[in-house]
């Protein structure tokens, strides 16, 4: 196989020095360049969404809403809410990192569809832009969920623009899953069969499923909302004839999975990484891969555990809670058998794998807490207060953002050619996760004492808990902007990389760091299974500690 490695001071080509025009950005066809666009995109977008969040915990230090009218809260919290989970959660790991690394895992040279790929770009720009357009031009106030009749009927703000917004980004996401799903069917390298595709593969090719038959559901719920608040349609406005309990099967339909469509990439990342700093085969390989669909599968059919007090029958409430019990079932899987990889490894804690750490104690927690709202019982009790806020919180933002944080400081000086620096990436990853528990912890005990969600005035005694949780957002804030700073600056002064800094195994490291545009000199041939670290002992010696120290060139 192939393996084009620059000597020392040579400038190789590569796709980052491939053409250095605007043009020649904005007209790429080249998966790695799109992933490039997006990681740009998603991050402007997450600070977006990141300002709005500190906003919110402003407000809430003190009992009385003293920062903003009650009016301009709903439309803050619904826009943090729109923007985090539409603009950054859902298309951050497919997007930047899948993007980029699906073509290299399987040894192709781009995507089945590399103008589709474009297209999903520019169209994601657009729905990301009309949202934010919404935003300035008076906000909307609905929620994310867009609950009607509220959303259809009596609402004045910018519902229709944001649902415009949200509409064009689920078209986004169709034409990447679309892409995925084509490109992991068609393009492998010879030898790769299903069972020795990285773990990474497996969990995009489960994602993808679950955008192609979910997203359209949720695309057109939406457009009927907007539809009825147009045209005065009775679709699920009561007083119009309509049903709002529709909507929100519908709805949920889409979303319970949606939130599969966040988590099942991070836990690719999460076994690529582990593996590596474990110096071990994933243990039960093929269970992880299955799992992955098992949860693609049973996630359609746990909806109505949003709706045990919306009035569905008590029958269909047992049945939706006995199946999202299920549904937790192949999430332990994956949990149990990282753990047994770890088991008697050679454990490294570089950046990446602090990140996955954190990732497992938060998803764990998370995890956990999703089985008392998915008993009918205690989540009467719970639904609707911030035990819900903080169980989606551990999932999304401890779950998809630790993923996406270890699987971007894994695969940098694949992206770059360069290594971040190790000690303040290290530094990073632990305010990130004291801030995350400093924020979000507290409100498991707000919505266990019945602190309700989405309000901006709350009784003098639970003061004490806000403040906390506020002094967690400042601290994870600032965790947050670190890696924007030394990220960036490792692109000028971070340590040489080569090809395989990491002495990993998997296809996207046996090509040049960054890669050449085509991706591969020669197409690799396959013929290890995946993971074969005992054939991969010595280490190649890379730059380790800050990179400034070996940074040459
Ligand atoms: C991969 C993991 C998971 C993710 C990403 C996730 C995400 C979420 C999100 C975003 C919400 C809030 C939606 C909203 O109202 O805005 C939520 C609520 C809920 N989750 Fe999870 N969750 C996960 C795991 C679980 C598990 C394993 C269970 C049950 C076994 C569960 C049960 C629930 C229930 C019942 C609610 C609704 C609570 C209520 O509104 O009263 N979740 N989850
Ligand atoms: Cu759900």
């Amino acid at each position: 196989m192939s393996v084009a490695v620059a000597k020392p001071g040579e400038v190789k080509h590569n796709y980052l020095n491939a053409g250095d025009t605007v043009r020649s950005w904005l007209l790429t066809t080249d998966h790695k360049r799109i992933a490039v666009l997006y990681l740009v995109s998603v991050t402007l977008f997450f600070a977006v969404g990141g300002l709005l969040a500190l906003l919110i915990r402003l407000e809430l230090l003190t009992p009385q809403g003293d920062l903003m009218t009650s009016e301009t809260y709903n439309r803050v919290f619904t826009m943090h809410g729109v923007v985090m989970i539409f603009l950054f959660l859902i298309p951050a790991i497919p997007a930047v990192l899948g993007n980029f690394l699906v073509p290299l895992m399987i040894g192709a040279r781009d995507l089945a569809f590399p103008r589709l790929n474009l297209a999903s770009w520019y169209v994601y720009m657009a729905g990301g832009l009309i949202a934010t357009w919404a935003m300035v031009n008076g906000g909307v106030d609905t929620g994310w969920t867009f609950y009607p009749p509220y959303s259809s009927s009596y609402s004045t703000s910018q519902v229709t623009l944001t649902i415009v917004g949200a509409f064009l980004v689920g078209f986004s996401s169709i034409f990447t899953g679309i892409n995925f799903i084509v490109t992991i069917h068609k393009m492998r390298a010879p030898g790769l069969t299903w069972f020795r595709l990285p773990l990474f593969i497996w969990a995009h090719y489960a994602t993808s499923v679950i955008i192609v038959l979910g997203t359209p559901v949720v695309a057109i719920t939406l457009l009927l909302v907007a539809v009825e608040r147009v045209f005065r349609l009775g679709i699920f406005d009561p007083a119009l004839g309509g049903d709002p309990i529709l909507f929100q099967h519908l709805f949920w339909f889409y979303s319970h999975p949606a939130v599969y469509i966040m988590i099942l990439p991070a836990m690719g990342v999460i076994s690529e990484v582990i593996a590596c700093f474990s110096r071990k085969r994933v243990f039960g390989y093929h269970f992880v891969a299955f799992s992955s669909v098992a949860i693609a599968v049973v996630g359609f059919l746990v909806w109505g555990h949003h709706m045990f007090t919306t009035g569905q029958s008590v029958y269909a409430g047992m049945v939706f809670s006995l199946l999202s019990f299920l549904v937790a079932v192949p999430s332990a899987v994956k949990v149990f058998n990282w753990t047994a990889t770890m088991y008697k490894g050679t454990i490294e804690f570089r950046a990446p794998m602090l990140y996955v750490m954190g990732f497992l104690g938060l998803f764990v927690i998370g995890g956990l807490t999703g089985l008392f709202l998915a008993s009918l019982a205690t989540d009467i009790h719970l639904q609707d207060t911030y035990f819900v806020v903080a169980h989606f919180h551990y999932i999304m933002v401890g779950g998809t953002i630790f993923g996406y944080l270890a699987g971007l400081h894994f695969w940098w000086p694949k992206m770059t050619g360069r290594m971040y620096p190790e000690g303040i990436a290290k530094l990073a990853a632990l305010i990130i996760f004291a801030g995350f528990n400093l924020t979000f912890f507290p409100q498991f005990v707000l919505g266990y004492l019945g602190m309700p969600r989405r309000y901006h005035w709350y009784p003098e005694e639970w003061q004490m808990l806000h403040v906390m949780s506020s002094a967690g957002a400042a601290l994870l804030g600032i965790g947050y902007i670190l890696p924007i700073f030394y990220l960036l600056w490792s692109l000028r002064n971070g340590a040489i990389a080569g090809p395989n800094p990491w002495g990993a195994t998997g296809l996207e490291w046996k090509t040049d760091s960054p890669p050449i545009t085509h991706n591969f000199e020669e197409t690799p041939i396959v013929t290890e299974e995946p993971y074969a670290y005992e054939n991969h002992h010595q280490h190649e010696e890379v730059a380790s500690g800050t990179g400034a120290s070996t940074a040459e060139a």
